[in-house]
């Protein structure tokens, strides 16, 4: 076993990944920039290195900076974490080459999943359903149009290097190929340098559910179960579950098995994630992508099964074969993540760097906080606003509801503004309530919250029980407001608590 890893990254992520080191009986060694000199990353490691400025081209992205305290510090091997270099295959090879264990797949299956093209036509060959379209990149707009007219309309145009949305677009009919085409090939170029760009049927507002996938260097690849991530602003996930509330065990076992032949396909090793679109219609599932990294919801899976995926990552790239085998997978219970940003939800989620001078993270039964910061601590403008995914379990997605709810209204972070509020109001939505979702579910949810907002009876409502709650801090005022069980008593009872917490 290692016995010291080099941690390629910074904030929760880093975090989390120091402390697997530790209950490992692993050394840490950190890295940081001039913005991370009083980072939470730094101040858990073992060893911390300097290794340049703020921004993340000149410090976390410089892959042979990385290498070469790697080298100096005597680190045997290196996790990437998310984001920065985790999938950039020439960072393995640099790596590799100096003698060092990445820490997750080899560059072949990296490259291979990196395009989006390529990712497809592994998926067909593999015999892994994927939403009908082309597997060569357009050769011109009439080409677009020809194809476009076969499939039938609407349509997806996608950058075949993109992800995250960039270069994708939406094409409802005919007379709006052409300004499509041209908007998805120049954004793609712009964003990635590469123009090239494919089509596919588009899926109408489909559930993105993903599968955790994990491979040894044994030729063992097995499932954990899928995460519902249709919860998305802007393509960025903001709620994630395990398991899906279609929880159905054919659904699981059909893709689970398609996410494994994925792995499998190109000798997968480490964690991974296969990304679904599911259909509401029939319940027909397509792959997407593949994530060839640890992801950020992670948790919900290691709620669900026991499993610490960081743990099992670091043993896998020590050449040991997976712990489990498929047959002892066992999810138990329900997870759900927020994401903690350190933006301004009343103000379009604008970034809202600045001191945390309060922090009180939740407590009590079955809530897990992977944070990276903690009170004092400055959050930067350098860097994702990311500062904290906040998760809890429970024996059912109801408890696991109640649970969020509960810990959601105990957690104080003042000095920035961040998106708790915004959580606080998803979590008493209807719709999310039900599990019915699909990745329409926040404009439809902002859109409904500013009708809410706009009725007077509602505000007026908010008014006086903001009044009150402010008046009276004692705790059956607030049980009664919890009691409420009608619309403007909810968005009340929300008043209330906001204005509780910030007074
Ligand atoms: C789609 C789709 C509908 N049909 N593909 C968005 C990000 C990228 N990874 C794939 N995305 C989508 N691809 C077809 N053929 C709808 C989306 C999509 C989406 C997917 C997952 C989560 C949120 C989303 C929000 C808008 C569109």
């Amino acid at each position: 076993m290692f016995e010291k890893i080099l941690i390629a990254n910074r904030g929760e992520i880093a975090c989390r990944v120091i402390r697997a080191c530790r209950e490992m009986k692993i050394a840490a060694v950190a890295v940081y920039s001039d913005a991370d000199r009083d980072a939470l990353h730094v101040r858990m490691a073992d060893e911390a290195y300097h290794i340049g400025p703020p921004q993340s081209s000149e410090s976390y992205l410089v892959g042979s900076k990385i290498v070469e305290v790697a080298r100096r510090s005597g680190a045997q091997a290196i996790h990437p974490g998310y984001g920065f270099l985790s999938e950039n295959p020439n960072f393995v090879r640099e790596v590799v080459a100096a003698g060092i264990t990445f820490i997750g797949p080899p560059p072949e299956a990296m490259e291979a999943m990196g395009g989006k093209i390529s990712a497809r036509k592994i998926a067909i060959e593999a015999g892994v359903p994927v939403v009908p379209g082309t597997t060569e990149p357009l050769r011109s707009l009439e080409d677009a149009k020809g194809t476009a007219n076969e499939i039938g309309y609407p349509v997806m145009l996608k950058a075949s290097a993109g992800g995250g949305g960039k270069g994708m677009r939406l094409v409802a009919s005919a007379d709006e190929m052409s300004s499509a085409y041209e908007n998805a090939r120049a954004e793609s170029l712009a964003s990635f340098g590469d123009d090239a760009v494919y089509i596919e049927k588009a899926v109408v507002r489909p559930r993105h559910i993903e599968i955790q996938v994990f491979s040894d260097t044994h030729g063992n690849h097995i499932h954990l179960g899928e995460r519902e991530c249709s919860i998305q602003r802007r393509h960025q996930k903001v709620v994630e579950e395990a398991p899906s509330p279609i929880d159905s065990a054919e659904l699981r076992a059909a893709m689970g098995e398609c996410a494994v032949k994925v792995a499998r396909a190109v000798n997968y090793v480490g964690a991974g994630t296969v990304e679904f679109l599911v259909s509401d219609i029939d319940k027909s599932f397509y792959f997407l992508e593949m994530n060839t990294r640890l992801q950020v919801e992670h948790p919900v899976t290691e709620l669900v099964t026991g499993i610490d995926l960081v743990r099992e990552q670091i043993n896998v790239a020590a050449g040991k074969p997976l712990s489990f085998s498929q047959d002892e997978v066992r999810l138990t219970g329900h997870a759900i993540e927020c994401r903690i940003y350190a933006e301004d939800p009343e103000n379009n989620f604008l970034p809202s760097p600045g001191k945390i001078l309060r922090l009180r993270v939740p407590q009590g039964p079955g809530v897990r906080d992977d944070g990276g910061v903690y009170e004092g601590a400055d959050v930067s403008i350098y860097y994702d606003p990311m500062i904290s995914k906040f998760a809890v379990w429970g024996r059912n997605r109801d408890e696991a509801i109640d649970r969020m709810r509960r810990a959601l209204d105990e957690y104080q972070i003042a000095g920035i503004k961040t998106t708790l509020p915004f959580f606080r109001e998803i979590i008493r939505d209807a719709v999310f309530i039900s599990g019915n979702l699909d990745t329409g579910f926040i404009p439809a949810f902002l859109e409904r919250r500013t009708q809410l907002e706009a009725d007077p009876q509602t505000k007026n409502a908010a008014i006086i029980a903001a009044a009150l709650a402010a008046g009276s801090r004692n705790a059956a005022a607030r049980v009664d407001l919890n009691r409420a069980e009608s619309k403007w008593q909810t968005a009340a009872r929300n008043a209330a608590l906001a204005n509780r917490l910030s007074s």
